[in-house]
């Protein structure tokens, strides 16, 4: 049986405890997974601080990025086992992670590189009474040792995202991947020791949240900031645990994304948009769309375009190229899914397309599948179209004026993203200005330069990472001033 570690001081460290992680494809046991309790929490916590004294810390900025670009191509040298291990966590088609996951993995230790190697720093002369004057210059400097809390979905896109950032700015971190994708922050640890990482810049210590791992990690205190990316009301438990001791806290968490489609879109591309967007990754997606505003005089259409579209979907294994949807994460997350398809069918939608459990063949009939769905016929106020179910399913309702959908598209606690298709330009800006949402994309979905701002409004996020934005949270800004 495969045997998943914790990475600690540049050690795989396995531990007493250990507990199962199962394939999507089929519940088959997959691989045990070593928990860290707060013996290695500790361990590791105290390896990433001794790290920041060591040859790490004592490092220029060219020295890091070399080694950063030297991680980035160790993940594209290792591309297959990579692909490999996401796929088997993940029951992800390989094409989507072979396109998706595993290059930005890589690319986000290379553009943070990029970034740190061009920091513009403040400076100012100033006058004294005296006539000498003072130099004020800003030195950014690293905070420290930061806990980097995971989710499942895009498991080394998001860690990578998180960890590529904070060691470009000199961090160290300690790293708890889901529970349910423990599989590449581990392989990661063997790329870290190939390229010559400094023992504990990198550490990993795997296990659950509440009473485990991703508790000792948040409520440690020489754990000096978190980033995290989940759902709120995790999010907003880690938000109190870093209350004590005043640390610092990124949040990346959950939404509940509309798509505004109006009558003079490009409909093909719009189409194609909106397909990606409800059901890439199986529905798991911060950045997805669960609500569809389709303008009246196209709604017909557009609902039986993206029914046809629904239903060509083939579901599969991870290495059949054919693939266009696999499965959902696990058993309890099918549960979850499935209790909003309950819930869409009792209070009266119209199921357009799926709303069940494929007949899937062979052992795949023991995996966490599920029928790309669609609904109409449902308003504002139900909760399919208001709480956030992170399956393959959309609710789509018509609208009638620009006023209106921007009031409903906005009729929600989160507001991490949004879709607008028309070709009017003018139209597009104003509609992007008003919708209270962290990133808004026009004629596109997930279209993503690594350089720009990211994150979510109101309960989809607190702060914003991305290019010279994530120096914001990953480093202390020092102000040092020289009287001449
Ligand atoms: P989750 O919140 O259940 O878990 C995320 C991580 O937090 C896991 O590693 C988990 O073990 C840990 N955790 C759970 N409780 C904890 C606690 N009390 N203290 C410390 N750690 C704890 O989220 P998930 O189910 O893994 O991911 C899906 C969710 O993530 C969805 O809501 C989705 O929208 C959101 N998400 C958001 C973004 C974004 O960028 N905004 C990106 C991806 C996913
Ligand atoms: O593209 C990114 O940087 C990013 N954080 C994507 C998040 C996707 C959520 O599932």
């Amino acid at each position: 049986m495969k045997q998943i570690h914790n990475f600690i001081n540049g050690e795989f460290v396995a531990t007493a405890k250990a507990f199962d992680k199962f394939s999507p494809l089929d519940n088959s046991l997959l691989a045990k997974v070593h928990e860290a309790g707060r013996n290695e929490v500790d361990a590791a916590v105290a390896a990433a601080q001794a790290a920041l004294k060591g040859p790490w810390g004592r490092m220029t900025v060219a020295e890091r990025v070399d080694l950063l670009n030297a991680v980035a191509d160790g993940i594209n040298r290792r591309f297959d086992d990579f692909l490999a291990a996401e796929c088997a966590d993940t029951g992800k088609p390989r094409s989507l992670a072979s396109h998706i996951d595993i290059p930005r993995g890589a690319a986000n230790f290379k553009i943070f590189a990029d970034v740190i190697k061009s920091v513009p720093t403040e400076f100012f002369e100033m006058a004294t009474p005296d006539g000498r004057g003072a130099l004020n210059y800003a030195l950014r400097r690293p905070v420290g040792v930061v806990g980097v809390i995971c989710p499942w979905n895009l498991p080394l896109l998001l860690m990578t995202w998180k960890v590529g950032p904070a060691l470009a700015c000199g961090n160290t971190v300690v790293v708890k991947p889901s529970e349910e994708t423990p599989q590449t922050a581990t392989l990661l640890g063997e790329v870290m020791n190939e390229v010559g990482m400094p023992k504990g810049v990198y550490n990993v210590v795997h296990g659950f949240g509440p009473g485990s791992a991703g508790e000792f990690v948040t409520t440690h205190p020489k754990v000096n900031a978190i980033t995290f990316t989940g759902e709120t009301r995790t999010g907003a438990a880690i938000m109190k645990a870093a209350a004590e001791g005043a640390r610092p806290v990124s949040l990346e968490m959950g939404g509940k994304n509309p798509a505004i489609v109006f009558a003079d879109c490009d409909f093909d591309a719009a189409i194609e948009g909106t397909m990606r967007s409800v059901f890439a990754n199986c529905g798991q997606v911060c950045l997805g769309t669960e609500r569809v505003y389709v303008e009246r005089p196209i709604f017909d259409r557009f609902v039986a375009a993206l029914k046809q579209g629904a239903e060509g979907l083939k579901l599969g294994r991870p290495e059949d190229p054919a693939t266009g949807l696999g499965p959902l994460i696990s058993q309890e997350h099918k549960n979850k899914v499935l209790s909003y398809f309950d819930k869409a069918k009792a209070l009266g939608a119209t199921v357009v397309t799926g709303g069940g459990v494929p007949q899937m063949a062979g052992e795949l009939a023991g995996g966490a599948w599920v029928q790309p769905t669609i609904w109409t016929g449902l308003d504002d106020h139900s909760p399919i179209a208001r709480e956030e179910i992170f399956g393959p399913c959309t609710l789509i309702q018509p609208f009638d004026s620009e006023e209106e959908v921007v009031r409903r598209a906005n009729d929600t606690d989160y507001g991490l993203a949004c879709s607008v298709w028309t070709r009017d330009l003018a139209r597009a800006h104003r509609v992007a200005g008003q919708i209270e949402a962290g990133l808004v994309w026009v004629n596109s979905w997930f279209l993503r330069d690594l350089r720009t701002p990211f994150g979510g409004a109101k309960q989809s996020g607190i702060g914003r990472e991305g290019g010279v934005h994530s120096l914001e949270f990953y480093t202390e800004l020092k102000n040092i001033c020289i009287k001449l």
